[in-house]
């Protein structure tokens, strides 16, 4: 029988992290949709994160990228996060946006281009070392469009080296996260396309060095679920990049374009016991909210990770492993979707309640006038994100 009192508290201490880049503008290579109230810095992109926490009380850090997220003292920033009520999270890199990074960056035929990229890696982690923050996110755009337009295996060996260059310089506490994507922006081969990729490269780096999950970066049909559970049993699963799509990496919110498929990544984390912040998953946001007001969409996507944990914490294990180990194929697969089809917004609202928290963040957001508090503040300047 589920234990309601400790479902409540697992969904309590559940932890979400908000990405800086996901208040900024962002759109698609066709059209950048500026919205009015968009930051215009860190400083308020992290307002924007700590105003999410205080309407659902689960997302206490934001991820920044560099140099998206560049400022000239990162102490400075780390203190205003904390006076804000948040903390700053993962440090992402950006070797994908420089011109001299056509050709790869790290995995670049010119050796002064690999060093440059290195660099910028190595820099991460000084900021990291000034910001407190535990994971230095690794996502290399690194690929190629046609056959033969470089050597795979160099590659290989090019990324290995920057990566062990990487690896060794990391401090006490401090981990890579490393991202892997199928495609986009090579058309052709991409250095990190798959897990076993990322895996692979983990598993040669050492212990602090963990596998990022992107749910918006895979193949379509892909089992994610099964790569969760895979690498739980092998201890490098680090973190994920939560969005939704339905084609590509379209990076809309978490749970929109399939909520099941959520619920059973959630479940395979509970069932590894692998939910609490002390095992040490980071579940992070990564999305572009291309049309949608931009907060209250995070607000949404916060809020489709708690459903989807609070359904897989109601899973009755007991029940579902005697059915398993029965060969029930029926009743087993019966158990699993009474967890799913279950309506948890009541439980949620209770463990907002109990939180001091309004039931409903995104009614209460709404009433709270920040949205136009920020259109009416943040006039001129210029918007921070992809330009208009
Ligand atoms: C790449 C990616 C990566 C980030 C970027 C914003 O598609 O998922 O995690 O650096 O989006
Ligand atoms: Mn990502």
């Amino acid at each position: 029988m589920t234990d309601l009192a400790a479902v409540k508290r697992a969904l309590a201490a559940q932890r979400i992290e908000t990405p800086s880049w996901g208040y900024a503008n962002s759109g698609t290579r066709f059209k950048v949709f500026a919205q009015p109230g968009v930051p215009r810095n860190p400083e308020e992109k992290i307002a924007d994160a700590a105003t999410v926490h205080r309407f659902t009380g689960v997302a206490p850090s934001v991820a920044l990228h560099i140099p998206w997220d560049k400022v000239d003292d990162y102490a400075a920033l780390s203190a205003y996060a904390q006076e804000q009520g948040v903390e700053i999270g993962a440090i992402n890199t950006n070797v994908f946006q420089d011109d001299d990074y056509k050709l790869g960056s790290v995995t670049n035929p010119g050796g002064g281009i690999r060093r440059k990229a290195t660099d910028h890696l190595l820099e991460a982690i000084d900021i990291m070392d000034r910001t407190g923050s535990r994971d230095l996110k690794l996502w290399f755009s690194d690929g190629i469009n046609y056959p033969g337009q470089d050597d795979l295996r160099t590659r290989q060996d090019r990324m290995a080296e920057a990566l062990r260059e990487t690896y060794d310089r990391l401090g006490d506490g401090q981990r890579i996260v490393l991202e892997y994507k199928l495609f986009e922006p090579a058309f052709y081969a991409t250095d990190i396309p798959d897990w076993g990729t990322s895996y692979a490269h983990c598993l040669s780096l050492g212990e602090k060095a963990t596998v990022c999950i992107d749910t918006g970066h895979h193949a379509p049909g892909t089992n994610i679920e099964f790569i969760v559970a895979f690498l739980l049993r092998a201890g490098k699963l680090g973190a994920f990049d939560f969005n939704s799509r339905f084609y590509a990496d379209d990076d809309l919110m978490v749970g929109a374009a399939d909520p099941f498929q959520l619920f059973r990544i959630m479940y395979e984390i509970v069932r590894a016991d692998a939910l609490d912040p002390a095992y040490g998953i980071a579940f992070m946001l990564d999305q572009c909210h291309n049309i949608e007001r931009k907060i209250p969409a995070i607000i949404r996507s916060v809020m489709n990770v708690q459903e989807a944990t609070a359904k897989a914490l109601l899973v009755d294990r007991d029940a579902l492993f005697a059915a398993q180990n029965a060969g029930d194929v029926l009743e087993a697969n019966a158990v699993f979707m009474d967890a799913y089809n279950t309506d948890v917004r009541p439980l949620l609202a209770e463990v907002r309640a109990d939180a001091g928290l309004d039931p409903d963040p995104v009614a209460a957001y709404k009433r709270s006038g920040y949205d136009e508090k920020i259109i009416a503040d943040r006039v001129g300047g210029t918007q921070a994100g992809w330009g208009a």
